[in-house]
């Protein structure tokens, strides 16, 4: 795994900030002190005792250290020390490493040297798409991002990964960088937005004449671990869907709304795009859950329920137009439950963050001030969370799923929006105690960004950084973690049932099941990280 000898702490491995509470964990009784850079005592930290874990079976502490200036420290227990960087911006590498993360995922191009560094590729699923319906349709779509460790490219993964981007920059703009040194940097339009629109021009190809849009573009089966350009089969465009429908809908709403002030003509035809999808719903108003046709292994992305992603696209349209009868939609779409989930199928938060921030007292009654409270009420449910945990995850024992950090960040963006909204302290640490179980306070005691900490996981389920013959992995990738829900036979095999859940983890290329990177992965710990640097 990685070099760094384990110790009884476990601390974010990128650092604190100045000015914010410090938290760390350890897995020992004994007393905790507060080192110098010289290695001279500061002071005893008092903590609670120990107490038993059930996620990770660890006997765990999670001493707060106050405020600290900025500086080098050691955590001191025993013969055992840790260092502690704190300092005035200590996030701003790693949260744009997550924005440009997405441009080493970019598809359809190559990835020269001045921008990717040695993680070079050139131009990769460059040839004619066909439709798996009707093979006599042939199509070009090129464009878009990698989904995750594998090359296909998804429309409902890849709407929700641009609106937590497009979110960042709406609600943190100062918390993002324009310096990412991608192709576009230095255009005038903010970095992060132009990232997400080379996600949103793929996107505007996949939908259908008739307004819906495809599921996926993808090959019938993954690819081996090779070179994204040396991955030379058919790709398809699978059936339409719903739920791509309605996430694309809602996605290219809320972008026609942001790019309005940078690109009139492109935010015009995303709007467009969106009316088109909306008649395509309202004239299919029963729900078809998705199914991989006959042959086809490569990712199913299912859901059970179109109604949480039509809200999100009432609420955007409303958002972008004023129109009565979108609002009227949004109304009769309001979900009052999971209001705080941000993931490619349960997309509600997005929905909520349109009605806090963008429609707000337009929204009447039931989009503004119940919806306010009602989110408001979830996120104490999230915080709740926290206080179960050793190490202060938001995450019960029995949920470490394929992906686990989806849910965690998912919680941190909940209770950061909280913590915006209300300016309430405890929301606000709770939301960054699941920023620091990404980076490494958690009972692996593992940083899930790849280039990050001093023990970053290495060999992630990614097909470029297993076989562009480069030691380290690609960097800016964050791992989807410990998932004891669903993992492999084989991983099952290698850790037994006894392992548990928050350690149900291989850092081995092979295990997709707990060490694959995702879009949207990456784009919920931008939006923490984001709001991170805005504190
Ligand atoms: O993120 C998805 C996770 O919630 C599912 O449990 C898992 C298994 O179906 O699939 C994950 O998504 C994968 C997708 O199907 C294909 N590309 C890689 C994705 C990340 O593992
Ligand atoms: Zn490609």
């Amino acid at each position: 795994m990685n070099d760094a000898t384990p110790s009884v702490f476990r601390v974010n491995q990128t650092g604190y900030a100045a000015g914010l509470p410090v938290r760390a964990a350890t897995v020992s009784q004994a007393p905790v002190f507060l080192a110098d850079a010289d290695g001279k005592t500061i002071r005893e930290i008092p903590f609670d005792p120990p107490s038993a874990d059930a996620a990770s079976g660890d006997r765990v502490a999670l001493p707060d250290l106050g405020i600290l200036e900025a500086g080098t420290y050691f955590l001191v227990s025993g013969t055992e020390r840790r260092r502690l960087t704190v300092s005035a911006r200590p996030w701003r590498d790693v949260t744009d490493a997550l924005i440009k993360g997405l441009y080493f995922q970019r598809c359809g191009c190559a990835l020269e040297e001045k921008h990717a560094g040695p993680y070079v590729h050139a131009a990769c699923h460059t040839a004619m798409a066909v439709d798996w319906e009707d093979r006599t349709v042939r199509r070009h779509v090129p464009g878009g991002w990698h989904d995750a460790g594998d090359y296909g490219k998804y429309v409902a993964p890849g709407a929700v990964t641009v609106a937590h981007l497009l979110y960042s920059c709406l609600l943190f703009p100062a918390g993002c960088s324009d310096d990412l040194n991608i192709p576009e940097t230095g255009s005038g339009v903010p970095d992060i937005l132009s990232e997400a629109r080379y996600e949103l021009e793929w996107m505007l190809l996949m939908q259908r004449d008739d307004g819906a849009f495809h599921h996926k573009l993808t090959k019938a089966r993954f690819a081996p671990f090779i070179m994204p350009e040396k991955d030379r089969e058919t790709e398809y465009l699978m059936p339409v869907s719903h739920c791509a429908t309605a996430d694309a809908c809602a996605c290219l709403a809320l972008a026609a709304r942001v790019f309005r002030p940078y690109a009139e003509g492109f935010a015009n035809r995303m709007l467009l795009a969106a009316r088109r999808a909306w008649d395509w719903l309202r004239r299919h108003p029963d729900f078809v859950p998705y199914t991989n046709p006959e042959g086809v292994r490569t990712g199913w992305y299912g859901d059970r329920s179109d109604r949480d992603e039509r809200f999100w696209a009432a609420c955007e349209l409303f958002a972008a137009t004023g129109e009565t009868a979108f609002r009227e939609a949004a109304e009769a779409l309001y979900p009052g439950q999971h209001l705080t989930a941000f993931g490619w199928a349960d997309v509600g938060g997005l929905g909520a963050l349109c009605c806090l921030f963008a429609i707000g007292e337009r929204g009447d009654d039931l989009l503004y001030g119940t919806l306010r409270e009602d989110f408001i009420a979830q996120s104490e449910q999230v915080l709740a969370l926290t206080r179960k945990s050793g190490y202060g995850t938001a995450l019960p024992a029995d949920r470490y799923i394929w992906g686990s950090i989806l849910p965690i960040l998912s919680g941190a963006m909940a209770m950061a929006v909280t913590a915006r909204l209300t300016g309430r302290e405890d929301m606000r640490d709770g939301a960054l105690l699941q920023w620091h179980y990404a980076l490494g306070l958690n009972a692996l005691d593992t940083c899930f960004v790849t280039g990050f900490g001093e023990r970053p996981v290495m060999h992630p389920h990614h097909r470029p950084s297993g076989a562009d013959g480069i030691d380290a992995p690609v960097p800016g990738l964050i791992s989807g973690g410990p998932n004891k829900c669903f993992p492999y036979p084989q991983t099952k095999e290698k850790l037994g049932e006894d392992v548990p859940p928050a350690k149900y983890f291989l850092d081995e290329t092979p295990s997709a099941d707990t060490n694959e990177i995702a879009i949207y992965w990456n784009s919920p710990a931008v939006f923490v990280g984001a709001w991170a640097n805005t504190l």
